[in-house]
C-alpha cells in the first residue's frame, strides 16, 4: 500500500437509494471528494470536445452500461486533477466489466478501503425518482432523461442483473458496509457516518 495512493470508497445502491444524496453529506462531513460516474458521464455528453456524447446519451436513455474504458477515463481524469487523495466513487462499479476495467487500469494507483451499500425498496426508489422528475418539471429545470416510468424499469433489471453480483462480490470479501436508505436523508446518514470514523 504506497502512500501516495488513492483511497477509495465504492458507493452503490439501486437507481434513486440516496447515493447521490449521501455522498454529499459525507463529502461535506469527511472531506471526501464526491464523484459521481453517471454525473461525470452526463457532464461529457454535454462536452462539445467529447467523442461519446451520442453512445453515452442512447446507453443512459436504455438504463444499460456505458463501456468502462469512458468510465474510468472520466473517473481518473477527475482523481487527478483533484489534486486530492480521498474519493467516493458514487454508482461504480455497477458490472464486472466495470470492475475489471477498474482492476485493470486503477489498482497500481488506487487503493478501494469498501463498499458502502444503500439498501432499500424497489417501491422506495421508484417513488423517489418519479418526485424528483416532478419536482424538476415543476420548476422549469431539466429532468433527466432516465426519470421516467419506462427507462426506471430498464434501470433496476440493469441493477439486479449486473450490479448486485458486484456487491455480493464485495460481501464475500467482508467488504461491504450495508446501511438501509429508507429513512429520511438525515437518519440514514447517522448510521452512514458510523463507516467513515
Ligand atoms: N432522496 C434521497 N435520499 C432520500 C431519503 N433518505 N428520503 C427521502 N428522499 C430521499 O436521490 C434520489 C431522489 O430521492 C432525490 O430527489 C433525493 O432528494 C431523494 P439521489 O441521492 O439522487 O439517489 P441516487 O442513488 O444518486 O439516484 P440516481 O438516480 O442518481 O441513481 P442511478 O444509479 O440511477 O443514477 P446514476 O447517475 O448513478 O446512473 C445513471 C445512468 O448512467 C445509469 O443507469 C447508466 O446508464 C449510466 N452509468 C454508467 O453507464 N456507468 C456508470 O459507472 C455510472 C452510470
Ligand atoms: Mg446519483
Amino acid at each position: 500500500l504506497l502512500p501516495n495512493m488513492f483511497q477509495v470508497v465504492f458507493v452503490l445502491g439501486g437507481p434513486g437509494a440516496g447515493k447521490g444524496t449521501q455522498c454529499a453529506k459525507i463529502s461535506e462531513a469527511f472531506s471526501y471528494v464526491h464523484l459521481s460516474a453517471g454525473d461525470l458521464l452526463r457532464a461529457a455528453r454535454q462536452d462539445p470536445n467529447s467523442t461519446h456524447g451520442e453512445l453515452i446519451n442512447s446507453f443512459i436513455k436504455e438504463g444499460k452500461i456505458v463501456p468502462v474504458d469512458i468510465t474510468i477515463g472520466l473517473l481518473k481524469a477527475a482523481m487527478e486533477q483533484s489534486g486530492k487523495r480521498h474519493f467516493l466513487v458514487d454508482g461504480f462499479p455497477r458490472n464486472l466489466d466495470n470492475l475489471d476495467g477498474w482492476n485493470k487500469h486503477m489498482s497500481d494507483c488506487a487503493h478501494v478501503n469498501f463498499l458502502l451499500f444503500l439498501a432499500t425498496t424497489e417501491e422506495v426508489m421508484q417513488d423517489r425518482i418519479l418526485a424528483r422528475g416532478a419536482l424538476a418539471a415543476k420548476a422549469g429545470a431539466i429532468v433527466r432523461a432516465d426519470d421516467n416510468v419506462e427507462t426506471i424499469k430498464k434501470r433496476f433489471h440493469t441493477y439486479l442483473e449486473s450490479t448486485m453480483p458486484i456487491i455480493n462480490h464485495f460481501k464475500s470479501l467482508g467488504l461491504c458496509r450495508e446501511v438501509d436508505s429508507s429513512p429520511p436523508p438525515d437518519d440514514v446518514f447517522a448510521e452512514v457516518a458510523k463507516h467513515f470514523v
